[in-house]
């Protein structure tokens, strides 16, 4: 897959009064590589036409569209892959039916990290590595520990997430992520391109002291 360093999801509960689209557009203009559709609300076909509309503004800017649990719908609206959590269907079967799509696995521990590279899956979410209200059902954090075993053990790309703002960025990459992810932290903010950008200033200034250090 394209290599990414700065990945945001949907969160519409983050902007009630603004149009979604109008968001995520932001976010590309502020250097967003990869966008996610993630909804847990919506009826399918709800998420269905979001994802048709995410397709085309994505197409249009040249950025990395995934769309979480929906395998059917990252297939009808031609995505570039999927995003699946520990309790979705297997590895397997998702690459039998997304064949070369990109798909990504949300890991919470180093066990789930190393499978998930051993069956194929093209990136690891790793996280919540700071509490978070964005996701419900999940497990505790796991804190900038679990993000530097990740970084010692396994090759596949992976992007921290979880809890991760502009002001506790810099212990996460200090861990040894390249990677970041973030919801309420961007879609929520009131400068959705300036919030993005600040992260990809981290970003680059976390990769510029890594070469240092080589
Ligand atoms: N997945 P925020 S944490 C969607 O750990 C998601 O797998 C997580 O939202 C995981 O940046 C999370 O607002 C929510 O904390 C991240």
């Amino acid at each position: 897959m394209k290599d990414f360093r700065l990945y945001a999801i949907t969160g519409e509960q983050f902007h009630p009064d603004r149009d979604m689209l109008e968001v995520m557009e932001e976010a590309i203009k502020g250097g967003v590589d990869i966008i996610q559709l993630r909804d847990k609300d919506s009826s399918p076909e709800e998420v269905l036409s979001k994802a048709k509309a995410l397709r085309e503004l994505t197409r249009k800017y040249g950025v990395t569209f995934i769309v979480n649990d929906y395998i059917d719908i990252a297939l009808e609206v031609d995505a570039d892959g999927v995003h699946l959590g520990q309790n979705d269907v297997s590895l397997t079967e998702a690459r039998r039916r997304v064949g070369d799509k990109i798909i990504g696995i949300s890991t919470h521990a180093i066990e789930e990290a190393l499978l998930a590279e051993e069956q194929g899956a093209d990136y690891i979410g790793v996280g919540p590595v700071f509490p978070t209200k964005t996701k419900v059902d999940v497990v505790d954090p796991v804190t900038v520990a679990y993000v530097q075993q990740v970084a010692e053990r396994v090759r596949i790309p992976f992007v921290a997430i979880g809890g991760i703002k502009l002001g506790n960025v810099d212990e996460v990459l200090a861990a040894g992520a390249t990677r970041i992810c973030a919801v309420s932290e961007i879609v929520g903010s009131s400068d959705v391109a300036g919030t993005c950008q600040a992260f990809l200033r981290k970003l680059e200034g976390a990769g510029e002291s890594h070469a240092a250090d080589r």
